[in-house]
């Protein structure tokens, strides 16, 4: 849905203009999974996919929100009455972005809010990033709070953490907000310090395809939450601040400190090396060789499947099949347990991989799996 479509969606709405339309995107991460809340390296860049929103400006402490995607008339809010975790809806992302601000001190006095998403929910693809960061982006510059991007995704984050109860890192939001067209986004998660690398595939014949599996994931549930607990556990075992101050060539020393402890030795292996792999998928891209990318990414794959465990059989056969079709290399990308996975190819191999792994979720009995091309565009913004 374009600008103007959510701007007449508001109009007929609330029977007014709104103050602006903003728009913020969804994101694929090529490399650095479940690092980020283990303050390490994450390489993700922003899908074309956007949530739209159109938003007024209040001042009477009254909050209004609105999907088009959704069924049903606006949900109407007292911003002063906000409570974490009194909200199981699709509302308490965006609510929960009102409360983060205001508990940061920001004077938002309330809003009208109508929005529309082309981020497919559930596939791992940032759709809960999107919806927050659009909003933050829009009462950003509603109530002049200047607040830069990474602070802004810094808030988004707590918004989710607390006010919606899912303890997911910085990365998505941190993406949403801050990644630029043509580029892929290396993120230091400890100080958020940022570098654009750039990213453009199609110059060297090379696609990116996200292969939606269509298995909806969901990070408030436990999975993700114990994973993260693991890791806490294994850097205090290790007596760290977090699992980045391990090393890559002192893997081995501390897997042998962690002794039995089989499951967060595993864990601890995935992070540690997982790193690894961004800081080599990060000079690859920057010494101009993007094809050779692709076995680190299929490494990174065999990590999360083997190591971290958050894989599932339609992520595994979405990457073993498209490899098979002569695909450079594939994984699955995102929290886990579902969504999606991504897969490197020549372009002219493009066909011959998208029917390859469509047939093998026919053989295997699943659901056909949704592919499209991958192209790394613009953050967070004002529309109109
Ligand atoms: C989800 C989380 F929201 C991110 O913070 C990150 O941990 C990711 O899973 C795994 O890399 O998208």
């Amino acid at each position: 849905m374009g600008a103007q479509e959510v701007r007449d969606g508001f109009a007929a709405l609330y029977g007014a203009e709104p103050d602006g339309v903003w728009a913020a995107p969804g994101r694929v991460n090529l490399i650095g999974e479940h690092t980020d809340y283990n303050d390490g390296f994450v390489m993700p860049f922003a899908l074309p996919h956007v949530t739209v929103a159109a938003l007024a400006r209040r001042t009477d402490g009254v909050l209004r929100l609105h999907s088009a995607d959704v069924p049903g008339g606006p949900v109407e809010l007292r911003v002063d009455a906000l409570a974490p975790g009194s909200d199981k809806a699709w509302t308490a992302y965006p609510a929960g972005v009102v409360w983060a601000l205001r508990e940061a001190g920001h004077a938002v006095t309330g809003a009208d809010v109508h929005l529309s998403s082309t981020v497919p929910s559930g596939a791992g693809l940032s759709s809960s990033a999107a919806l927050e960061v659009v909003i933050a982006s829009a009462l950003n510059d509603l109530f002049s709070l200047g607040l830069e991007g990474w602070r802004l995704a810094r808030l988004c984050q707590r918004a989710e953490n607390v006010y919606v109860g899912a303890p997911t890192g910085i990365m998505d939001q941190t993406a949403s907000a801050c990644c630029e067209a043509g580029h892929a986004l290396f993120l230091d998660t400890r100080d958020l310090s940022q570098r654009q690398i750039p990213f453009d595939l199609a110059a060297e014949g090379l696609r990116l395809l996200v292969v939606d599996t269509r298995v909806k994931h969901a990070h408030s549930d436990g999975e993700y939450g114990k994973r993260r607990a693991g890791c806490e556990k294994g850097a205090a075992l290790l007596g760290v601040d977090a699992l980045r101050d391990i090393p890559y060539d002192g893997l081995g020393s501390a897997l042998a400190r962690l002794g039995d402890e089989e499951e967060i030795r595993r864990l601890v292996r995935h992070v540690v090396t997982e790193n690894e792999r961004v800081e080599r998928v990060v000079s690859l891209l920057e010494s101009g060789t993007p094809r050779a990318i692709g076995p680190v990414l299929t490494e990174g794959h065999a990590s999360l499947r083997d190591d971290f465990r958050i894989s599932c059989p339609e992520l595994d056969l979405a990457v073993e099949s498209s490899l098979a079709a002569g695909a450079l290399g594939a994984r699955m990308t995102g929290g886990g347990f579902g969504g999606s996975a991504i897969v490197l190819t020549a372009q002219a191999d493009v066909p011959a991989v998208t029917k390859a792994v469509e047939e093998a979720f026919t053989t295997a009995g699943f659901t056909p799996p949704r592919t499209f091309e991958a192209v790394p565009s613009a953050g967070a913004g004002r529309l109109s």
